[in-house]
């Protein structure tokens, strides 16, 4: 069975509940929301100035408020799993001075995304957290975070409302605030994410086109490994670095710019791990041209042979793959009525992706709970709607 997840009026009511518990009985003033995203193809390209076609989440985090007098800030997580302590107190800098990074770890979005913030002065606030992405899940929880951050914050004190700018706002967050050196998919698709669409987001020019994808006889089924493998933190940076490397031995500025006939050509002059990263990335950027194209002509056992040849080259290729993935990929696609499964995100352990016949769903969550040596959790989802203030009345 697919696990139930809360909607967003059921986390606003959660994180309202809490906020008259801890701040004694006052409603906030504001609230808003942004999703968690599953990528369908395009898989470590984003970094590479590449292609990539996520979509965003029913899976969203919340957050509501109210601004203070004076300079100090609170804010509190209803979250369960979130390190501890669940509630944390700053104030903010004033002359412009930076907000550094420090403990507890969940905070550091939220610090992050102030010290990005387009708009100024800030002043002040309390604000309450509650969110149904699951953390560490490879769906972009810190995204959906700094992105429901950034969207509260405008509803406090504007800023110059440019959807792209507050993207890339949230990504420096992560970049200086959380140490990872993420690409922009994550917190492009929570901003412009749109409902019954993928989003097809060129990483480079920054320029997204919403492909429509919201027929009834299909399904989008997100598979949670349930686990997550400490490599993860490390090899990122480290597979930026080696593409980095590829795109200078080819002299390109990124290997967005870079041709299978070229990397072959330059195959003598680097070594086998760094041609084995370029050609997933040249590769993948290729296959996520060809997705949008069958996507467009609901070709869809044509885009999930382009999900399965991903996710080997994510496992070949790119090694960021893990045995519990591999095995919830094959398991599915053993099942009749499946047109492809991939991993999704960073790997090393989080989610897997597959597309399939709406009445084939039962059948593949039996098969890979017979088959699948941990316990996975399932979401159905939809294409779902980016980031956006909520009503509170
Ligand atoms: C993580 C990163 F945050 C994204 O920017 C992207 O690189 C992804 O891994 C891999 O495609 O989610």
């Amino acid at each position: 069975m697919a696990a139930r997840t809360p909607g967003v009026c059921e986390l606003l009511a959660e994180a309202r509940c809490l906020y008259g518990e801890v701040f004694g009985g006052g409603a906030p003033q504001v609230a808003a929301c942004a999703p968690g995203r599953v990528n369908l193809i395009g898989e470590h390209t984003d970094y590479n100035q590449g292609l990539v076609l996520p979509m965003a989440l029913p899976l969203v985090t919340v957050v509501v408020g109210s601004q203070n007098p004076g300079m100090d800030v609170t804010v509190v997580t209803a979250r369960k799993d979130a390190d501890k302590p669940h509630r944390v107190d700053f104030s903010l800098p004033s002359n412009g001075a930076s907000l550094p990074p420090g403990s507890p770890q969940w905070a550091n979005y939220v610090k992050g995304v102030i010290q990005h913030y387009r708009g100024r002065p800030l002043q002040g606030f309390k604000a309450v957290i509650a969110s149904s992405v699951p953390l560490g899940g490879g769906l972009s929880s810190s995204a959906s975070l700094e992105v429901a951050f950034y969207t509260f914050l405008q509803q406090l004190i504007p800023d110059d409302g440019d959807q792209v700018s507050k993207a890339v706002a949230c990504q420096q967050a992560e970049h200086t605030h959380a140490g990872v050196p993420c690409g922009i998919m994550d917190q492009f698709v929570s901003v412009l994410g749109q409902e019954g669409h993928a989003l097809l987001i060129d990483c480079r020019s920054l320029e997204a086109t919403p492909v429509p994808l919201a027929d009834p006889n299909l399904v989008i089924l997100i598979t949670n490994s349930n686990v997550k493998h400490s490599l993860a933190g490390s090899e990122y940076p480290l597979r930026r670095r080696q593409c980095e490397e590829a795109a200078s031995i080819l002299q390109r500025d990124s290997l967005r710019d870079a041709t299978m006939d070229q990397l072959r050509e330059a195959k003598g002059r680097m070594d086998e791990v760094i041609y084995k990263r370029a050609r997933h990335v040249i590769e993948e950027i290729q296959r996520t041209v060809q997705a949008v194209d069958a996507l467009r002509k609901g070709a869809y056992k044509e885009f999930g042979k382009l999900m399965v040849e991903s996710h080997n080259s994510l496992r070949d290729l790119y090694q960021v793959s893990c045995r519990e993935l591999d095995q919830l990929v094959s398991a599915v696609l053993e099942v009749d009525g499946v047109f492809g499964s991939r991993m999704t995100g960073g790997g090393f352990g989080g989610c897997t992706v597959t597309l399939l016949q709406a009445h084939a769903v039962d059948r593949a969550i039996l098969h890979i709970q017979e088959h699948y040596s941990g316990t996975a959790t399932f979401y159905i989802t939809t294409p779902s709607e980016g980031a956006r203030a909520l009503a509170l009345s």
